[in-house]
This record gives C-alpha cells, structure tokens and sequence, in this order.
C-alpha cells in the first residue's frame, strides 16, 4: 500500500514534492505570464501609441478561457494535494506503535516494552505510528525530511504515521510557538537498521555513555534527561525557567503555600512534593501552573534516583 522510491527518507516525499512543485510551478508560470502580458500591454498602448482610446463590449471567447484554465489548475492542484495527504490519514495495521508525548519544552518517545528516549529511534523501513500526546498546551511535532508534521492537542487523541526509508539522522522539531523555550524544543529521528533498532531496543539502560554511568546520581539524571526536566532546570546554578539543581538540597527555600509565605528546607519529602504536586508549593518569584505534575511518570523510585542526582550537584 505504500510505494515510494526507496531512496527517499520517507514514503511521503515523492508525493509530497509532487504537489508542491506543481503548485509552486505554476505559480511561477502565472507570475512571469502576467508580468510579461502587463509589460507587453504597457509598451503596446502607451499615451504615445495609441492616442484615441478604443472601447472593448467584452468577448466571450476569452472570457470563458480565462474561467476555464484557472478552474482546471485549481482543480489539479487540488488532486495533488489530496492525493499526497490522503493516505497520511491510515497507519498500515502492522505499524510499529510509539507514544510521543510533548510537554513545554520537550518530546519524550514511549515504546510498549516501557522503554523512553528523548529521540525517535526506529528502525528502516517498517511503517511507524506515533500516538500524539501533549500534557500542557498545543505543540506541533514536525520531521521536516519526512515531510510529515502534525499539532498536538492536549486532551485530544491524533496519530501520525509514515515509513522511514534510509538510515540517518533527521532533525524533529516543534513547529507551534508554545511559550518561552519552545525554539529548544527539538529532538532527532534516529533510523536504524533492524539489527541495530533490535538491539537498541532490548537494551533497557542505555542513554548515557558507560563513563557517566560511574557518576553519583547518573541514573537520576538519565531520568531527567527522558523526561525533559532539564528544559527548564539547570544542574550549573543557570535560572532557566524553573530553579536550577545546582546547591538545592538541604538548602532552605521560600515558598508560596496557600497564598502563605513559608520557609521549607529542601529534604527528601520536599522534593517529592515539588515533582509530584508542583502547584501545592510555589517557589518565591518563579511561575505558578508551568511545572505539571510528575505523578503519573515517576515511581518513588525514580525519584529517589532524582535526589541522589540533586545531592552530587552540592559544592561541599
Ligand atoms: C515547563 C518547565 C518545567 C519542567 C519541564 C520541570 N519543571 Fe520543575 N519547576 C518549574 C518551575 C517554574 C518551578 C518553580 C515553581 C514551583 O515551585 O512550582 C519548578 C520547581 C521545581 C522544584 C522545586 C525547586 C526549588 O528550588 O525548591 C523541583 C525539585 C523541580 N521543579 C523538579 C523538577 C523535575 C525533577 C522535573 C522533571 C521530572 C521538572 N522539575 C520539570 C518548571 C519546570
Ligand atoms: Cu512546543
């Protein structure tokens, strides 16, 4: 059902160009044809030319060609287009299943075996289906290479779907202004060969590099890395959007609690407060509503990782 040229980065592209060269073609034919007539016309019935003005009762000849043509271009655009988008709406059966999940200001990738990545790794030439999800507010997931793009709706269920035909790196990016780090908000599609994809696949460690590993608080930090935290967090002592890690824990900190001032020190429960019911407790100057919550995400076991992350990044 999806015949292509193999050599495209995906099944969409020849259909994809198709369109937009005839509509950009004739675009272009329409653009120089009606300069040049209107230069023709200016030279040709000048003041100079032509000194007695001549009065046209119209012409039905002309009048129905220049209805016609332009309705059957309209026409031909129209079938490319939908010709091309048509089978973007149908995932062929067999589709590998992805759920891509957006929050400000980054993607996250789901796989049914539990696996999480910050980039879309797949493997070539086998069709695959991402199950649109945004937690916050519409972003726009766009592979520019594979001519696909779609919004993403908070609370409303879409799919995208196409087959990756090359082995290669292509830049995904969204493509909905959402807020203040949204030019950040980019990934990369990882295409694999399907020895490579399997592997990577049943490896259920691997994001960071084996030296990192050795680090206090890697794991927690491969979980913030899955999880976008660092698009508004930073580990340097940086004010991002959020607070950065960098001397927070055991720190005291100010907080808004029920309209409230309060002076909390940074523990343990804290911090699972902050990660799992952002909004109970505001950190004095920083904005209520941005952070959503983590419940549904993190195990308290992740978080404890995340701890033992934030406690390496003291300076004693
Ligand atoms: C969209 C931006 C955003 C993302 C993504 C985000 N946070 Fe936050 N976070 C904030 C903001 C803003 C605050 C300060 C306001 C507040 O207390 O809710 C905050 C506060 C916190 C605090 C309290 C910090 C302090 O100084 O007391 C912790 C801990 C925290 N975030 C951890 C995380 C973790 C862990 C993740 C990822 C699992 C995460 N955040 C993802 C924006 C974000
Ligand atoms: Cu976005």
């Amino acid at each position: 059902m999806y015949s292509t040229t193999a050599t495209d980065a995906s099944n969409f592209v020849s259909t994809f160009n198709t369109s937009f060269y005839f509509i950009a073609g004739i675009s272009l034919l329409l653009l120089i044809g009606l300069t040049v007539i209107m230069l023709y016309f200016v030279f040709r019935y000048n003041n100079k030319k032509n000194k007695v003005a001549v009065q046209n009762e119209g012409n039905t000849r002309l009048e129905i060609i220049w209805t016609v043509i332009p309705i059957l271009l309209a026409i031909a655009m129209f079938y490319y287009g939908w010709a091309g988008w048509k089978p973007m709406n149908k995932a062929p059966k067999d589709a590998l299943k992805i759920t891509s999940v957006a929050r400000m200001w980054s993607f996250s990738f789901q796989y049914e075996n539990g696996k999480q990545s910050p980039d879309l790794v797949i493997p070539v030439n086998t069709p695959v289906k991402l199950n649109l999800v945004s937690l916050d507010v519409i972003h726009s997931i766009f592979i520019p290479a594979f001519r696909v793009k779609s919004d993403m709706v908070p609370g409303r269920e879409k799919m995208m779907w196409f087959l990756p035909q090359t082995v290669g790196d292509f830049d995904l990016y969204c493509s909905e202004y959402c807020g203040l780090r949204h030019s950040y908000m980019n990934a990369t599609v990882k295409v694999l060969s399907n020895e490579d994809y399997t592997s990577w696949y049943a490896d259920s460690s691997k994001v960071i590099t084996a030296t990192e590993e050795s680090v206090p608080g890697a794991e927690g930090l491969k979980i913030m890395i899955n999880q976008g935290c660092n698009a508004c967090h930073s580990s340097d002592g940086t004010k991002i959007v959020g607070p950065s890690y960098m001397n927070l824990y055991g720190e005291k900190q100010v907080v808004i609690r029920e309209g409230k001032e309060v002076t909390v020190t940074v523990d343990d429960e804290y911090i699972k407060r902050a990660i799992n019911d952002p909004n109970s407790e505001i950190v004095k100057g920083y904005p209520k509503g941005l952070m959503q919550s983590y419940k549904a995400t993190l195990s308290d076991d992740d978080i404890s990782k995340i701890i033992e992350y934030m406690k390496s990044l003291n300076d004693k």
